[in-house]
């Protein structure tokens, strides 16, 4: 009665002016609940706010700096780990090469941030869902991802789950749990925060993991995103990579405050920022987000910080914007392949004759999947048609039938003897 009575005086103006209530409810204005009162007009600047601290958990020299806890990882997982740092890293120097020989029409490079990829994919489990940008090629290894997979997609041949119709590195894989790469920016990032919210409805022990670059971050939607991860308190990891640049835009053009882990915080979502070249740094940092995400149903934020070594892409010479001094500083001051190298070799669990015995297999392996993928039929033309409705509309089969009258009045023109069924693989299964 009592309760009922108080409530019923907080909607009444008049009384509102005399209750103790009334003095608590101007205090807790509704858009900003624990906030004090100053008589002090004080600008916040923030350039005297300290940046966030970068977590490590390893030097560049590869000796463990936080040892307040003992590193999770026992020697196959670790040299899996590496491994599958060393063979992106051969892949990436393959398939560029490739790209430049004509026999691939694009390839993004990882180089620089191997140890963002595979340290954060090491502490997901197989029924979290991914949502990737590009260059994040190291996770889909670590979690399973063949070469041959990824060699189907790169060549878009029959085996290509896409079925051919993506560019090169559009990734993905329903057994995975990975949704499918599509370049526009930040498009991934509102749809995880639904897929985080559909898993949340489902009660599904389970979270999403969402990888952007901090390029991507200057889209609506990734704000909107974190916006909407934070209200509705959706399971989610968003894992941005800040490599220091958005093809030629150095970050420190891209925005003005304190990287993007200060997004985060503004948007009321905990955040840490982690050495992105340090793969246990990251694999803890994902561990602990991870936790926390799915414990009290909510997003947390992580900035990998790292250094695009690559250029940004096949498309791309990174000399024309910056010089080459000073990505061969950032190659010999810290890579992430190297540091872990070093930290194996502290262990006891590496030496030169693995080393070279890795490399050597790794690369036969990468060469093997590269030439089978490309002798693999393309697949069916009829693709092109499909998948989109579900019955085809009058134009688009209007289109069809034009196709077909053109391959078959030029058939010297079109070579579809790398199809699937060839010139047969327009027809309409029967
Ligand atoms: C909406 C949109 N705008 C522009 C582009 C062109 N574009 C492709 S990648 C890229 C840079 C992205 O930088 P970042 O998010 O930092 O990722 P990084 O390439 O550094 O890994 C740009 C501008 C695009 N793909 N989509
Ligand atoms: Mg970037």
């Amino acid at each position: 009665m009592r309760a009922l009575h108080s409530s019923m005086i907080s909607r009444d103006p008049a009384s509102l002016a005399q209750s103790p209530d009334a003095i608590k409810t101007e205090l807790d204005f509704p858009g900003s609940l624990h906030a004090k009162f100053t008589n002090k007009l004080n600008i916040v600047d923030p350039s005297l706010i300290n940046p966030l601290d970068i977590y490590r958990v390893v030097g560049v020299d590869g000796n463990q700096l936080d040892t307040s806890f003992d590193i999770d990882v026992d020697k196959p997982l670790a040299q899996k780990m590496y491994k599958d740092m060393v063979t992106i890293s051969i892949l990436d120097t393959i398939m560029f090469d490739a790209q430049r020989q004509g026999r691939l029409s694009f390839y993004m490079v990882n180089a620089g941030e191997e140890a963002s990829a595979v340290g954060s994919a090491s502490a997901l489990k197989p029924e979290d869902n991914i949502f990737f940008q590009y260059r994040e090629a190291g996770a889909l290894l670590h979690r399973g991802f063949t070469l041959k997979e990824m060699m189907s997609q790169l060549y878009a041949n029959k085996d290509d789950y896409g079925k051919g119709r993506n560019m090169p590195v559009h990734y993905a894989s329903k057994k995975l749990n990975i949704h499918p790469i599509s370049s526009p920016l930040a498009t991934q990032l509102p749809h995880a925060a639904g897929a985080a919210y559909a898993l949340k409805m489902r009660g599904q022990d389970a979270i999403v993991i969402c990888y952007f670059g901090e390029g991507a971050a200057s889209e609506g939607d990734f704000h909107a995103a974190l916006n909407i991860a934070a209200t509705r308190s959706c399971p989610m990891v968003f894992f941005c990579r800040n490599n220091g640049y958005a093809i030629s835009t150095p970050s420190l053009e891209q925005y003005k405050g304190d990287g993007i882990a200060s997004r985060g915080v503004g948007y009321g979502i905990d955040t840490i920022r982690v050495d992105g070249n340090d793969i246990f740094a990251v694999r803890r940092a994902t561990q602990q987000a991870r936790e926390l995400a799915l414990k009290d149903q909510k997003p947390v934020l992580i900035e990998a910080m790292s250094y695009r070594i690559a250029h940004h892409s096949t498309s791309d010479d990174s000399f024309a914007y910056r010089s080459k001094r000073e990505v061969e500083d950032w190659k010999r001051k810290d890579n992430p392949i190297t540091r872990m190298r070093k930290w194996l070799e502290i262990k006891g669990w590496w030496s030169e004759e693995a080393e070279t015995e890795l490399r050597a297999s790794t690369r036969k392996e990468v060469l093997k999947a590269f030439s089978s993928a490309e002798k693999v039929k393309k697949p069916k033309i009829k693709n092109i048609f499909d998948d989109t409705y579900e019955e085809l509309p009058e134009k688009l089969k209007a289109q069809r039938k034009e196709l077909a009258e053109i391959l078959d009045t030029y058939p010297d023109h079109y070579d579809l003897s790398h199809f699937e069924n060839g010139r047969e693989g327009l027809e309409e299964d029967k």
